[in-house]
């Protein structure tokens, strides 16, 4: 495929990191962000030999950084110990070939990166798909330095002739392969729509948030699983679903999904289709933050913003509106709280945001409160009815056991008589099927 991938068992390739501190931000901001980039070089199996930061006061348009700072790292990396540049910032095609001509190592972005790390975790058949998709519109007006690339690997000059006429024929069939395999997306998407629907009837809990937020951690706390935790940067690709009963509100359905990025590329944000599905159907969406983390404020809005960037590629309508937030109610989490320094931090936290839950799902302090507060929304979002349906009534009965948590079921006579526990939305729509008689 055209596209930087390495072979699974290369060495570890040494990285040197590139960030620009433009007027509008800070240099501790940037040094934030070059280390969250030094995480993410690190997931994806390099080692650090360095970081720089280029104060401008606006980007060059065809260097990035300025002619100056590019011969700085050409001597940089003439010192031998760098094999890949990674830049913070998306590089536009020019940029990315004339920086790669002059430092004779490779050159990705930000955006490659997390394409990559993407690329290895994904495990799905369906998040493989989404990662090629992106790959390859990612690709598309990058061909030409991708084939200058190939033909100084090959040693050959002056390919330019036939190398020109290749590159049409790779555009059209990296389109067509981006058709299919959105069509094939379609169609496990279908299925996938499918087998949910046997989750309607219980109460939908989403947990999102920022990568390494502790999201899966949390999840393992409350559901007594063991999905994949680790300190490493999107560790989770593919969503969980673990069912865990609360005593008094009945079953209930917790999802952990993938994390959150700043910068998140555009082309993976419109492939994020199951999260979309989790966000969509979900009754209360759970949002982790890392207590711990100075930059929490800030990632709650990236958060934010990518969940409604998600919402508004969604199906049908959701597009047109610009400013389209989750359904759901959402509940805020604060996690990592056994990492807090100072013990007054907490009050605060509860303070800075109303209704905010501090937890460690490390130590399992706050958990039953959590628990409590969730409990108590599913309460309000759900009733215990009795139902009564004739015998006969098929479908009636079909969809009570498929969609809907039934505690009890009873013959009558002619009348089965359920006891259950259903979404407040979903009651109007049974009401129309059969008998319903509110318990309170
Ligand atoms: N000290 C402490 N560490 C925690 C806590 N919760 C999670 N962690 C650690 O934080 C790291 C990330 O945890 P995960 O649960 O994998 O985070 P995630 O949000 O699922 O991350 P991604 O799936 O990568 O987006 C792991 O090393 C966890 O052990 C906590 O309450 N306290
Ligand atoms: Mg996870």
């Amino acid at each position: 495929m055209p596209f930087y991938t390495p072979p699974p068992s290369r060495p570890v390739e040494r990285a040197l990191l590139v960030g620009v501190k433009l007027p509008g931000s800070t240099f501790r901001e940037e040094e934030a962000n070059i280390a969250e980039l030094g995480l993410l070089a690190r997931t994806a199996g390099a080692s650090i030999s360095g970081s720089t930061i280029q104060q401008r006061t606006r980007l060059d348009g065809s260097t990035y950084i300025g002619a100056g700072k590019l011969e700085e790292l050409a001597g940089r990396i003439s010192e031998g110990d760098v094999d890949l540049v990674i830049f913070d910032d998306d590089l536009s095609p020019a940029q990315a070939r004339n920086i790669e001509k002059r430092l004779s190592v490779n050159v990705i972005d930000r955006t490659e990166l997390i394409l990559d790390i993407f690329a290895r975790r994904a495990r799905t058949r369906q998040a493989r798909i989404q990662v090629e998709i992106a790959q390859l519109a990612y690709a598309l007006p990058r061909l030409r330095r991708l084939w200058e690339h190939l033909s100084r690997q090959a040693g050959g000059i002056g390919t330019r002739g036939p190398g020109e006429t290749q590159i049409e024929v790779d555009r059209r069939r990296i389109r067509e392969r981006i058709a299919s395999l959105k069509r094939e997306l379609e169609r496990i998407e279908g299925g996938a729509r499918e087998r949910r629907k046997n989750r309607r009837g219980l109460y939908n809990i989403t947990i999102v948030g920022y990568t390494n937020a502790g999201k899966s951690t949390l999840l393992n706390r409350l559901a007594g699983s063991d999905v994949l935790e680790s300190s490493r940067l999107f560790s989770t690709l593919d969503s969980t679903t673990r069912r865990v009963e609360l005593p008094g509100a009945g079953p209930v359905l917790f999802t952990d999904t993938i994390g959150f990025i700043r910068k998140l590329p555009a082309h993976l944000v419109s492939s994020f289709h199951a999260t979309l599905l989790d966000v969509e159907e979900a009754d209360l969406l759970l949002h982790v933050v890392d207590a711990a983390e100075s930059r929490r404020e800030d990632r709650i809005r990236i958060v934010d913003d990518v969940l409604r960037r998600i919402l508004a590629g969604g199906p049908a309508g959701a597009r047109a509106v610009p400013d389209s937030s989750p359904r759901a109610a959402t509940l805020i989490v604060f996690n990592k709280t056994d990492l807090l320094a100072d013990e007054g931090e907490i009050p605060r936290l509860a303070a800075s945001h109303g209704g905010s839950i501090p937890v460690s799902a490390a130590t399992g302090e706050g958990i039953d409160s959590l628990l409590d507060a969730v409990r108590e929304r599913a309460m309000q979002d759900t009733l215990t009815a009795e139902v009564a349906v004739h015998a006969g009534d098929g479908r009636t009965i079909a969809f009570i056991e498929e969609n809907v948590a039934v505690f009890s079921r009873e013959i009558d006579g002619e009348t089965i008589r359920y006891r259950v526990r259903l979404r407040r939305r979903d009651a109007g729509r049974l009401e129309r099927m059969a008998g319903v008689r509110v318990v309170r």
